[in-house]
C-alpha cells in the first residue's frame, strides 16, 4: 500500500514538473541577440530576402516578431496584408510607398530607427538601395497578397 502511494506521489510530481516545463516554454521570456537569429528564405517574397522568426509562428493567431533582411537593389511589388504591419528599420534604409504599382519616384526613405505602421489591406511597395534589415511586428495569421498575381513568386 505504501509503495502505491509512493508511486502515485511520484506520478503527480512528474506531471507537475512536466506542466511547469511546458508553461515556461509558452510564457517564458526570451533574450535574443543578433547571433541567435536563424535566417531562411521567404517563399512569399521575391528571391533574395531572408527571414528570422523571433516570435510566432506568423501563420497562427498570435503576436509575431520577425526580422527581414533585403539585399541592395531589392524590390517588393505592390501588395497588402490582412492585419496591421509595423515595420521598424534596424539597418540600411527601406524605401516605401503606398499605391497599386511600385513607383520609385513616389516613396519615402526610412532610415534606422524609423518606423512605419500600415493599416490592413493598404497596397504598398518596398525597394532598397543597400542591404537593409527591418523588424516586422504584427499578429497572425499573416499573409502577403500581391496586387498583380503575376508578381507573386509562389506563382512562378
Ligand atoms: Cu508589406
Amino acid at each position: 500500500m505504501k509503495s502505491m502511494i509512493q508511486v502515485a506521489f511520484s506520478v503527480v510530481v512528474a506531471l507537475l514538473i512536466g506542466m511547469s516545463a511546458s508553461l515556461a516554454q509558452s510564457t517564458g521570456h526570451k533574450m535574443i541577440s543578433p547571433n541567435d537569429l536563424q535566417w531562411s528564405d521567404v517563399p512569399s517574397l521575391p528571391p533574395g530576402a531572408k527571414i528570422a522568426v523571433i516570435e510566432g509562428p506568423m501563420s497562427e493567431a498570435v503576436p509575431f516578431t520577425v526580422r527581414l533582411k533585403f539585399p541592395a537593389n531589392y524590390q517588393i511589388p505592390a501588395h497588402w496584408h490582412p492585419a496591421v504591419e509595423r515595420v521598424t528599420v534596424l539597418s540600411g534604409a527601406v524605401n516605401m510607398g503606398v499605391g497599386d504599382k511600385l513607383d520609385m519616384q513616389q516613396s519615402m526613405a526610412l532610415s534606422p530607427g524609423s518606423m512605419m505602421i500600415l493599416q490592413p489591406k493598404t497596397n504598398h511597395y518596398v525597394f532598397t538601395k543597400e542591404e537593409t534589415i527591418v523588424q516586422l511586428n504584427g499578429a497572425g495569421p499573416w499573409a502577403v497578397t500581391y496586387v498583380n498575381p503575376a508578381d507573386d513568386p509562389r506563382n512562378k
